[in-house]
């Protein structure tokens, strides 16, 4: 038996990195290449390996300490004569997601799912079957170090199911394999793939002449990302109304300061000035679930979303910073993005970073819908057309001009009552327009 020394491989110009995790212990038997232990830097997580094969004599480092380049690791017991390959660079893993990311636009497609975590599924017999498919945007931002992640693809986890506890929530060993513990005991419902019913398939020809066109591009997009958000999310629509009377004797007085700055004030950058507030006042609605489903990300900007109805399919460019806004850069907001989206001239970055959606079809027609949230928000303002009402008022039915509401939301983060309290805060805010006029600043 001879022993030798693993030390700290080169680590660039890092300078005392933090020892996050140990992954071996006195004793432990490892071959070459074994991760003996994680670091942490700002930008990432590596792996310090084995270099040779043995037994484990005693670790040089602890958890929550500070290392640097050659800094001793490990005593390694190994067979007499053995050598030890040179020291590997440490492996570098994703960076954590202490960075936003920003949520892919409507336009842009979800990476494909690869196959199916069959390995898992496939080797242990009665393990579930149904496993959903490893999402590879979520894996690669999963919080955790390399050998974690080689873990997770032998045994077909996909770590953006898997919460983490480590520090600042780092996925560990223990984490993935009490995943596929609790998957083998059936108690990670959540995590399979939902068998849903097919549709039954129709030969139209047989009944008819048909003409058969391919969707277009936005539709073929669009479609299974509003399909995955109403298949993933609980969605709860309250209904309510806002007395819009003073809103549009308002917009009304506002109409010729605002064709001078070449602005159309419609009803929406009202509605859109109300909703930034909204959201600020009920943090809840500008927040979304992280990949986990075990955290909420509240947002400290306000970038406000806005279904817009084109040729080719339906768009969400984003209002960026919409609480520095007053009321006629809102409108201008809308109507040049609108504009490029109907022009198929929105770049991705216009539809990407909402916080919230609204949907107006209030120029077109309707008392109420079901609109559905443009995941990863967690909310959704429809917006009906406007009608004069009589309405019961200090003995005696007046017309009041009253504007149909239909908020979205998904129950997994916001409760009824809440869902109902922000419309009706909404609906009082509509009502006193003139504090919509100017930026929220909130
Ligand atoms: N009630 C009554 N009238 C309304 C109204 C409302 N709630 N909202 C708008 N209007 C009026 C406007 O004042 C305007 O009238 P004038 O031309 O007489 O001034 C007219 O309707 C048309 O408005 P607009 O559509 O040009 O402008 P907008 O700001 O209301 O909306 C946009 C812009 C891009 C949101 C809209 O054109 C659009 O695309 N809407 C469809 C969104 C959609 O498809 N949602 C469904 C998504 S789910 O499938």
């Amino acid at each position: 038996m001879a022993v030798i020394e693993v030390r700290v491989p080169d680590l660039g110009n890092f300078k005392d990195v933090g020892v996050i995790e140990l992954l071996v212990k006195p004793g432990d038997a490892i071959d070459v290449d074994t991760p003996i232990a994680t670091l942490e830097t700002e930008k990432a997580t590596m792996d310090v390996p084995s270099s040779a094969a043995g037994v484990i004599e005693s670790l040089h480092i602890a958890v929550g300490g500070k290392v640097n380049s050659g800094d001793l690791v490990a005593t390694l017991q190994v067979a007499a004569g053995a050598a030890a390959a040179p020291a590997k660079p440490a492996a570098p893993a994703a960076a954590p997601p202490a960075a936003p990311v920003a949520a892919p636009p409507p336009a842009v497609a979800a990476p494909a799912p690869v196959a199916p975590p069959a390995a898992l599924a496939q080797a242990i017999p009665g393990a579930r079957r149904d496993l959903a498919p490893i999402s590879e945007a979520g894996f690669s931002r999963a919080h955790a170090g390399p050998s974690v992640r080689r873990l997770a693809r032998e045994l077909g986890v996909d770590l953006a199911q898997v919460a983490g506890s480590g520090p600042k929530a780092r996925i560990t060993h223990e984490d993935v394999k009490a995943w596929v513990k609790r998957v083998l005991q059936g108690g990670l419902a959540v995590a399979a793939a939902p068998a849903l019913p097919k549709v039954p398939t129709v030969d139209f020809a047989a009944f008819g002449a048909v003409d058969v066109q391919p969707l277009s591009r936005v539709r073929k997009i669009s479609g299974p990302r509003l399909h995955a958000a109403w298949v993933n999310i609980p969605h709860v629509t309250q209904f309510d109304e806002a007395d819009i009377t003073d809103l549009e004797a308002l917009r009304n007085s506002l109409k010729a300061k605002a064709a001078e700055q070449n602005v159309k004030l419609t009803p929406l950058a009202f509605i859109v000035a109300a909703c930034v507030r909204a959201i600020a006042k009920f943090p809840n609605f500008n927040a979304s679930l992280d990949e986990s489903g075990q955290n909420l990300v509240y947002k400290k900007y306000f970038h406000l979303g806005f279904a817009a109805d084109t040729p080719n399919g339906l768009l969400v460019p984003v209002i960026r910073d919409a609480e520095r806004k007053d009321v006629f850069a809102i409108a201008r907001d809308l109507a040049a993005l609108s504009e490029r989206a109907r022009g198929g001239k929105l770049a991705g970055a216009d539809m990407q970073g909402g916080c919230f959606t609204v949907s107006s079809l209030g120029g077109i027609g309707g008392t109420a819908f079901t609109p559905i949230i443009n995941a990863p928000e967690v909310a959704i303002l429809g917006v009906s057309r406007s009608v004069m009402k009589p309405v019961w008022r200090d003995g005696a039915f007046v017309p009041r001009l009253i504007l149909p509401l239909s908020l979205s939301y998904d129950h997994r983060v916001i409760d009824g009552a809440e869902g109902v309290r922000f419309t009706t805060w909404l609906a009082e805010c509509l009502a006193k327009p003139a504090e919509l006029v100017g930026a929220a600043q909130a």
